[in-house]
């Protein structure tokens, strides 16, 4: 069989960095694509990261941008991938209210863009695209729980680009008989999440509180609900979605809804505390039921100016056709967060004493 090779854009990210440790163990060559940054942004793949020099080196890694389609059109001619993951994008939905037309360029502009570089270079019979969608599509709910058939509703500049990413990779699919498909992904964590999302916000802050690093922890809505489940299994979703044997769009969900404040309760309690709930909306604090003291309190500037309230999804496509499911629980999810920030919080403590 040829040898398979695939593109990942976004490879610094988390999902890019857990898909490419996934193709390296399935034998693939694999091309990530980073950009330039003014510190360094690779810490999540250094671990795979070979010295080029050497000569068993199946990981490389290039400069590139979503903004760029001379960059994009020369990376596909260059690397000759069989696979393409376009996993790249402006990620935070909040983000998105303050820089919504770098949003729309990168998420929405610079799906279009690899997708013509695909064209382009004649490589339509021979890639197979994959577009990271989201459950942020839904937004509005319309149905629940959500479903590859349930109407789109978006509710952020972030939502409206992935829209146009979503049926933008579905039209070129129909124009041009590309394998192109979307998997329209619910919220997926881990260890390596990005600090601001709210999950690891969460569990650095416990970790941080009980090594004294930290006093209390600020948060926005505590009764939006999200379907969360752990990265490593939705990587392997993402793979099997370009293993089928036709493309299609499939919903990678854990079926089960846990509001904010749920995760809080349960991401404490990982550390030994209860916490105790006092108060209403914006004067609402989370109370250590022991001690008493605040550790919880709302901050008005993280509501975001249209909201997604509550997300639960329906995978039952990709368990029967794929033959997908999710693997680790909502329980195991929080519970390997905590303790891998508890850990990094002890060698932050110990940082701090010996330059102290
Ligand atoms: P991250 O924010 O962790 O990673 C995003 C990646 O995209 C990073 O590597 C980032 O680079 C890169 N990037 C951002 N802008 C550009 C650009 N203009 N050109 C090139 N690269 C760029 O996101 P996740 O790994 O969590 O998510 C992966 C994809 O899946 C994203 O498209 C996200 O929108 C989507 N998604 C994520 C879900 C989740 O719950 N995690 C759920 C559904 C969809 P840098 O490291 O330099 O910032
Ligand atoms: P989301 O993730 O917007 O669902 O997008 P995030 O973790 O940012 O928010 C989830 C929910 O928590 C509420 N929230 C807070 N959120 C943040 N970030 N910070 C806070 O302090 C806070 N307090 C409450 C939010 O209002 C929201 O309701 C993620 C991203 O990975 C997207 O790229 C992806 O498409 C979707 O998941 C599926």
């Amino acid at each position: 069989m040829a040898e398979k090779t695939a593109l990942i854009t976004g490879v610094t990210g988390q999902d890019g960095a857990y898909l490419a440790r996934l193709l390296l163990r399935k034998g693939y060559i694999v091309h990530g694509v980073k950009r330039r940054s003014s510190s360094f942004n690779t810490e999540r793949i250094d671990g795979i990261y070979v010295d080029p020099h050497d000569k068993e080196v199946r990981f490389f890694l290039h400069y590139g941008d979503l903004t760029d389609s001379t960059n994009l059109i020369r990376l596909v001619q260059e690397t000759q991938p069989t696979e393409i993951y376009n996993l790249a994008a402006q990620s935070h939905v909040a983000v998105s209210f303050e820089t919504p037309e770098y949003t729309g360029n990168s998420d929405a502009l610079g799906t279009l863009r690899l997708l013509e570089a695909i064209r382009i270079l004649g490589m339509e019979r021979t890639v197979r695209f994959y577009q990271a969608s989201t459950s942020e599509l839904y937004g509005k709910v319309q149905e629940a729980p959500q479903r590859e058939t349930t109407p789109f509703y978006p509710r952020s500049p972030y939502a409206a680009a992935k829209l146009y990413a979503y049926w933008i990779t579905v039209n070129y699919r129909e124009a041009y008989g590309m394998f192109a498909s979307n998997g329209i992904l619910f919220n997926h964590e881990g260890p390596t999440r990005g600090e601001t999302f709210v999950t690891r916000k969460i569990t650095r802050a416990v970790a941080g509180i009980r090594s004294g690093l930290q006093e209390t922890l600020y948060l926005g809505n505590l009764d939006a609900r999200r379907d969360w489940g752990h990265a490593r299994d939705y990587v392997e979703g993402m793979w099997r979605i370009l293993q089928h044997h036709e493309p299609d769009d499939f919903v990678l969900a854990t079926g089960e809804t846990h509001p904010v404040r749920e995760f809080v309760e349960l991401a404490f309690s990982e550390a030994g505390r209860t916490i105790v709930w006092e108060g209403t909306g914006v004067d609402e604090v989370g109370r250590d039921s022991r001690t008493g003291k605040v550790l919880v309190r709302v901050d008005p500037r993280y509501f975001r100016p249209t909201e997604v309230d509550t997300l639960i999804g329906d995978a039952s496509k990709a368990r029967a056709k794929l033959g997908w499911r999710h693997q680790t629980s909502f329980r195991e999810l929080v519970a390997e967060m905590v303790s891998s920030d508890i850990e990094l919080a002890k060698r932050e403590a110990w940082r701090n004493d010996r330059s102290a």
